[in-house]
């Protein structure tokens, strides 16, 4: 499929990993609604794609995104926004069943940290820069950010990003727990795709039901979310995987996945 604000590729040592990079750099991958309906596109199809096991979301080394497009959104009133219903593509993302890795450098702010954060995991280069500075041009988060900081910070500093607008640096966004890693700029990419690479390795419906088990974590108190986890834990005794990776690991062999 031709796509025209993004880049959708597989990473050439690891063709089990899904690569998408946003690719509007004139605009700092400014978040249109024409790039989101081809990025839910691209990331669907390879949610659907059995030999696809993990993907990686990149922007380029200046943005990850600098949000959603400014120039669609400053002439609409609420009634023009609430029609867009832009937001359901978003939980179209938050809804992927395989793991999603984003690979962040230069600015993510907006709903470019929001995205990212919508993402299972973030690796950072040591450039990267997360704000949600929608205070600035006249309004706030609209695609989880209030929600999504305050989590994984905190009231206080959630509070304080989101009404100075203040950035965090990779190093800062990495000791709260925002990131999983910080690492140099030359080779953030490829540290992302080491760890997709890793994740594809994995018996795909343990990792399917294991994402599955750790979201729920955010949505539910912990009685539900532990019924839930037991339950995905004795799914997976159905598995050929399950029997194969204990069996393995008794006769002393590497597993064999099956997928299945
Ligand atoms: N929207 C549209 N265009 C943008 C955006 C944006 N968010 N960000 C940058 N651009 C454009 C600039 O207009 C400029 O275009 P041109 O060259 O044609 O004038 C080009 O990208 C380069 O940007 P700058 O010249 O401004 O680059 P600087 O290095 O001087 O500054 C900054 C970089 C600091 C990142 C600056 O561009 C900036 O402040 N950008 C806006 C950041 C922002 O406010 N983001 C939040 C947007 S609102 C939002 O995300 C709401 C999310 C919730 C809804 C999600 C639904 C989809």
């Amino acid at each position: 499929m031709d796509f025209q604000y993004i880049r959708v590729y597989r990473y050439e040592a690891d063709p089990r990993v899904g690569a998408v990079q946003l690719n509007r750099p004139d605009k700092l991958n400014a978040l249109s609604l024409p790039l989101m309906d081809e990025l839910i596109t691209a990331l669907e199809a390879f949610d659907a794609e059995p030999d696809v096991r993990c993907m990686v979301l990149h922007g380029n080394e200046r943005a990850f995104a600098a949000g959603a497009d400014i120039d669609e959104m400053a002439q609409a009133d609420s009634v023009e926004m609430l029609l867009r219903d832009q937001f359901r593509k978003w939980e179209r993302i938050a809804a992927l069943k395989k793991p999603l890795i984003a690979a962040v450098s230069g600015y993510a702010l907006g709903g470019g940290c929001e995205l990212a954060m919508l993402c299972d995991m973030i690796v950072a280069s040591d450039t990267a820069q997360f704000g949600q500075p929608e205070i600035n041009i006249g309004v706030m988060p609209g695609a989880g950010g209030t929600q999504r900081l305050t989590r994984t910070l905190g009231k206080a500093l959630a509070m304080e990003l989101v009404l100075t607008g203040r950035f965090l640096s990779a190093q800062e966004a990495y000791r709260l727990g925002l990131v999983n890693r910080v690492v140099p700029v030359e080779i953030y990419l490829q540290e992302a795709f080491a760890l997709a690479s890793t994740i594809a390795s994995k018996p795909p419906i343990a990792v399917r039901l294991a994402k599955e088990a750790v979201l729920k974590a955010l949505s539910t108190p912990l009685e539900i979310g532990l019924e839930f986890e037991r339950k995905n834990f004795y799914l997976l005794f159905s598995t050929e995987d399950q029997k194969e990776g204990m069996q393995a690991f008794q006769q002393k062999r590497p597993p064999q996945w099956r997928g299945r």
